[in-house]
């Protein structure tokens, strides 16, 4: 059997040489540029690649603000079903050669029912297109209100949510944006396309390829399998060192919104706070028009003006504030104001950005939320769900919170790529505080440490920020989930990546999850708090509960020892099929979950008295990942169920959290424990 792995860049030489990327000196790797042979498509992914990476760069400059309806603002949602069809040609690149988007799908070949935000994935019953990897091609027609065409003063924008990975829209056939990258939102202007042919219905075409190269983040490569005695033709597979399983398709929902001609482009609310007085020091900028005459006003949750000003740029005094606070931690948490920016231009622009008045702080052995001592109790998640995979669903949400209360979690990590915008919504108005994750999961190769993917680590860490800078439920940011950080590379590649974090955003400690070696993690130097995963007694020392204390309490000295500064355990946990049950307990099985974490707690509630500052379990729910002989229908180290059924341990975490927040937070008046949400 002949296997070779393609590597999309491969090293000419592996000294480093000096480069500036951004303005920081960085090593890099020189690369020979050779784009992932999926037979006939290299061409066509490798062009986009490198224009994509110039548009999202120059992109950069211009907000991200979430669509809201104001008085000035409509929002169309594109929700439900679109066209759809796989490209299933052996060169997967027949949609480029044909020019699919030019014309209605239904006229170039086959096409099905897709319903969006989803992953197309699990949706059918045809085993070729769970697996697939390449281009698929979406398109819907749209009736774009007359009144948005006939005023000249309406911009028309089309935004995407999310789509996996790389997606290239066509609006009546003329090319409008293409983005490099999942889980984070881009958009486009069409208005003056739709003007030309204002009667002809809006046609939508979304071309998303789900391909992961050594550059992509996350990486992955193309292997092929040559020998014809074991593999078809054209045989191939997409592999990849993280443990999910790569959904794909339009995640999150597709708008057409508008605003006026000169409007609000982006608003950035940074806060504080002294004794009784909040500070919110904003900054608008405003696209569209050269003067701008400007009220922005603060308003209290009872609609009440507490602080304005006529300035883009400045600082509102709160009186008497009320401050943001994380569920469990006070009796009124997830306090929001709301800051209304109101553009007095020929046409007037309104926008209204939710604002949390809080602070964070780390000491070397605290994290400080409004100067108080958070203790993060809480879990890591997913998005992931039976038939939908990583496809946005409000049910899901709505049930994921309410178990998240009942459980007594105050936060999570959005393990392991940003996660919807609702969701952090969700989470600032009831007080769930966030590790806020890029997709940087997964880098073990030494070529993901290369200059390519750093500078495309970089355009993603300033569109996350970009996304999330406003949201007071973001209390951190981690750049990266378990990357070989012990690779020579990784030094100056975290180094750089923080510092950069840090320049967008010198408000929120920054920091990478590892479980690399304490003595040899080249990244940690730099991070604010350690956040390390373990999983002792599971994937080493199988069955041997008794090693948990001394090798946890090992892995926190040794790690306080070399940096002091803060740790949280961001990962730990066992798989538990549920209903299989063993006393004693035996791998697998609930009751060896639960022993687990109990064996975990004991350490954590020793050291969380001295540096300490947070768990989080591993996982909130079971989810899917690829197939293999460790993964039974996917991960099951869940509390609770994919289908978000309770196992034993998520009543024996409940117990503890909630004992958590009674002993470090101020438990709401309106809720009692055993709480009854
Ligand atoms: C980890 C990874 C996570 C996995 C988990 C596991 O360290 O960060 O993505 O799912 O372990 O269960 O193996």
């Amino acid at each position: 059997m002949t296997t070779k792995v393609t590597h999309v860049t491969e090293p000419t030489s592996r000294a480093g040489v000096q480069c500036r990327v951004f303005g920081w000196d960085c090593v890099c790797v020189v690369v020979r540029v050779s784009m992932v042979s999926v037979p006939g498509r290299a061409g066509v992914l490798g062009a986009l690649c490198v224009s994509a990476m110039m548009n999202a760069v120059c992109a950069l400059s211009g907000g991200m603000l979430l669509p809201r309806e104001s008085p000035s603002r409509e929002v169309k949602e594109l929700s439900g079903l679109w066209g759809f069809r796989a490209d299933k040609s052996p060169s997967r690149n027949l949609g480029f050669e044909r020019a699919w988007y030019k014309r209605r799908l239904a006229e170039t070949g086959p096409v099905i029912d897709m319903p969006v935000p989803a992953s197309y994935n699990d949706i059918t019953q045809d085993h070729s297109l769970r697996d697939f990897i390449g281009w698929v091609w979406y398109e819907r027609e749209v009736v774009v209100p007359a009144r948005w065409l006939s005023d000249e003063g309406t911009r028309v924008v089309i935004r995407v949510g999310s789509a996996h990975y790389y997606s290239v829209v066509w609006v009546n056939g003329v090319k409008v944006t293409e983005h490099a990258g999942g889980h984070l939102p881009f958009e486009a202007e069409i208005g003056a396309l739709l003007r030309k042919d204002p009667t002809s219905p809006c046609r939508i075409t979304i071309a998303v390829n789900n391909t992961l190269t050594l550059e992509t983040l996350p990486p992955g490569t193309i292997q092929h399998f040559d020998d014809h005695t074991k593999y078809p033709d054209g045989f191939f597979v997409q592999n990849y060192s993280f443990d999910f399983f790569n959904y794909a398709g339009i995640h999150r929902p597709v708008l057409l919104y508008t605003t006026p001609k000169a409007y609000v482009d982006d608003i950035t609310a940074v806060t504080d706070f002294s004794d009784n007085t909040g500070f919110v020091n904003y900054k608008v900028s405003v696209q569209g028009a050269t003067t701008a005459t400007l009220k922005v006003t603060l308003q209290d949750r009872d609609g009440h003006c507490v602080a304005s000003s006529n300035e883009l740029s400045g600082v509102l005094k709160v009186v008497d504030v009320n401050l943001w606070w994380p569920y469990l931690m006070h009796d009124n948490p997830g306090y929001l104001y709301s800051l209304e920016v109101r553009l007095m231009a020929p046409n007037e622009d309104v926008y209204t950005l939710p604002v949390g008045i809080r602070s964070v702080k780390v000491t070397s052995t605290q994290f400080l939320i409004n100067n108080k001592p958070f203790y993060f109790h809480g879990v890591n998640k997913h998005e992931d769900a039976d038939i939908r995979g990583k496809g946005l669903d409000w049910p899901l949400i709505v049930k994921d919170f309410n178990l998240l209360k009942w459980l007594g979690a105050n936060s999570f990590r959005t393990s392991h790529y940003p996660y919807a915008e609702e969701i952090l919504q969700m989470c600032d108005r009831h007080g769930i505080v966030v590790i806020d994750e890029c997709p940087g999961v997964g880098i073990k190769d030494i070529y993901s440490f290369g200059n390519a993917s750093l500078t495309h680590h970089l355009v993603v860490m300033d569109e996350l920020v970009r996304r999330d800078k406003n949201h007071p439920s973001v209390v951190m940011w981690s750049v990266a989930n378990e990357p070989a950080a012990e690779m020579h590379p990784a030094d100056l590649y975290f180094k750089t990546l923080i510092k950069h974090t840090k320049a967008l955003d010198p408000t929120r400690p920054v920091t990478y999850i590892t479980d690399s070696n304490y003595a040899r993690d080249k990244g940690a130097p730099y991070v604010d708090v350690i956040c390390v995963n373990s999983y002792f007694s599971w994937y080493h020392d199988q069955g041997h509960l008794e090693v948990i204390p001394i090798q946890l309490n090992t892995q926190f000295e040794n790690w306080y020892g070399k940096y002091q500064k803060p740790i949280i355990q961001s990962e730990y946990g066992a798989d538990a099929v549920p209903g299989l049950h063993s006393d004693p307990p035996m791998m697998f099985t609930e009751e060896y979950q639960k022993a687990v974490l109990k064996n975990y707690h004991d350490v954590f509630d020793q050291k969380r008295k001295q540096y300490v500052v947070g768990e989080l379990i591993w996982n909130f729910a079971d989810f899917m990942t690829t197939q293999g002989i460790t993964r039974v229908v996917g991960n099951k180290k869940g509390i609770f169920t994919r289908q978000r059924q309770p196992k034993a341990a998520a009543f024996f975490l409940r117990e503890r959290y909630w004992s958590l927040a009674n002993q470090t937070g101020i438990l709401p008046t309106w809720t009692k424990y055993p709480c009854s949400l």
